[in-house]
């Protein structure tokens, strides 16, 4: 029995040429509604993206017509499930260039999967006086995970600088990189400034010197650019469906097949076992060894439904279009004297993904935050959950515009126009 067809159908590709961010906007139903009596500007896409009709109908069918726990029964419905949650497990695996289905583990998103590597892969490697190289410009969830371990094991976080304007310096990295290095863990694309580092050149440069694995946060990038994660020559990527318009408590971790295949259970329970005494257990092959317990059956199945709706609506446009709004946001703040944009020129250093952080003299961002939030504009004010990187930007927290493939450029001049009215009531 295979999963119900009709949603696939459901999924309606838009234009071949440009996006059409009109008819897009109307897959989205939360985009209709109205905050404090004005129409929605969701502009707080890097905390959490909204979700198309075709994902919330395809969690919804799941429960209403087919839904049992999967691998566990013999029965229509349980086989029903067990095929829809292991056919997206192939669409997520395929979206982000996975070499094969049994190395994509499913998890509840990139916090889980870049703990089960510091847990499974790392822990059993590091010792004493080893070392997990980070960089300043990391996520807490690409920071606490390798914490953890190391207080456990004796190895130390090290962490490569950035510049002034948030890029990593590549030779900075490359001389932390030495015989001690276990694993270089850095994030794809700053979820605070934007910032897109070179994963590739990353990777050639820890190669070059080390047999450190390289570990991927991925949460930022997924949604917003073409992912092939056998190019990069990285040896884990973690990401979340909640940020790429798919479900919440659902993402996955891709990892190299010699080594997933080498790394002991993450958790134990149910589903991750062939045979188990009280003496001892044996574990089943991944990806299934690092998935105990009843797994998120219809969050995996819509984040498939929404990867092929990022598929259909197309990467490369998805792209183009958000740095289209990119650069509409920088020209518009750059004549704001009074706001102070972090992250480089566009152009200037490494690519920008289309997440845009600033400061504005004499206000706090929360209050912002707030004055932006009665006008019905939503953004995130604080430090975004990587507070060494805004202590090294010598700022106690920004405001913070990140942009999904439904944004427009009338958003970004409500914005602006929010912005000039929080002038107006601080002076
Ligand atoms: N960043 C933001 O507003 P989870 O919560 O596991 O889905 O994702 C954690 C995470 C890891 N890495 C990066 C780069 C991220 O941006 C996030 C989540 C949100 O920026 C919430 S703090």
């Amino acid at each position: 029995m295979t999963a119900p067809a009709p949603l696939a159908e459901r999924e309606r590709p838009v234009a071949a040429t440009a996006l059409d961010v009109d008819r897009l906007r109307e897959s989205f139903p939360i985009l209709d509604r109205e905050v404090h009596g004005h129409p929605l500007v969701y502009l707080d896409n890097a905390a959490s993206s909204q979700r198309p009709e075709v994902v919330i109908d395809a969690v919804s069918d799941c429960y209403r017509t087919y839904y049992a726990n999967a691998h566990r029964g013999v029965h229509a419905l349980s086989e029903q499930s067990t095929d829809a949650y292991e056919a997206a497990r192939g669409k997520v695996a395929r979206f982000i260039g996975a070499p094969s289905s049994g190395e994509l583990v499913f998890t509840r998103g990139t916090t889980e999967s870049l703990n089960l590597v510091a847990q499974s892969y790392a822990r059993p490697r590091l010792g004493e006086g080893d070392e997990v190289l980070l960089t300043e410009i990391e996520h807490h969830s690409n920071i606490v995970p390798w914490q953890l371990v190391c207080e456990r094991t004796g190895a130390r976080v090290r962490a490569a600088p950035i510049t002034d304007d948030g890029d990593l310096d590549l030779d900075e990295l490359a001389a932390l990189i030495g015989e001690r290095t276990r694993v270089v863990a850095l994030a794809h694309v700053s979820n605070a400034l934007g910032t897109v580092n070179d994963v590739a050149a990353v990777a050639r440069l820890v190669r070059d010197r080390s047999d450190a694995a390289v570990v991927v946060d991925g949460a930022q990038a997924v949604p917003h650019m073409e992912v092939d994660v056998s190019a990069l020559g990285c040896d884990f990527y973690a990401f979340s469906g909640h940020k790429m318009y798919g479900p919440g408590g659902i993402g996955a971790l891709w990892g190299r097949a010699e080594l997933l295949a080498s790394m002991p259970p993450y958790h134990g329970g149910g589903a991750m076992i062939t045979r188990v005494t009280f003496e001892r257990s044996e574990y089943t092959a991944p990806p299934h060894r690092f998935e105990a317990g009843t797994p998120a059956i219809a969050p995996a199945i819509g984040l498939g439904v929404a990867v092929s709706f990022l598929e259909s609506v197309g990467l490369e446009r998805i792209e183009r279009h958000e740095q289209e709004l990119l650069s509409h946001t920088l020209e518009q703040l750059n004549d704001l004297p009074w706001v102070r944009v972090l992250g480089h020129a566009p152009g200037a250093g490494s690519a920008r993904a289309a997440v845009v952080s600033f400061v504005i003299d004499g206000s706090h961002p929360h209050d912002v935050a707030t004055i932006l939030d009665e006008q019905g504009i939503a953004i995130r004010a604080g430090h975004h959950c990587a507070q060494p990187l805004v202590e090294r930007l010598g700022v106690p927290a920004t405001v913070r515009a990140s942009f999904g493939m439904y944004n427009t450029h009338e958003e970004v001049d409500r914005l602006t126009t929010g912005l000039h009215e929080v002038r107006r009531i601080f002076g």
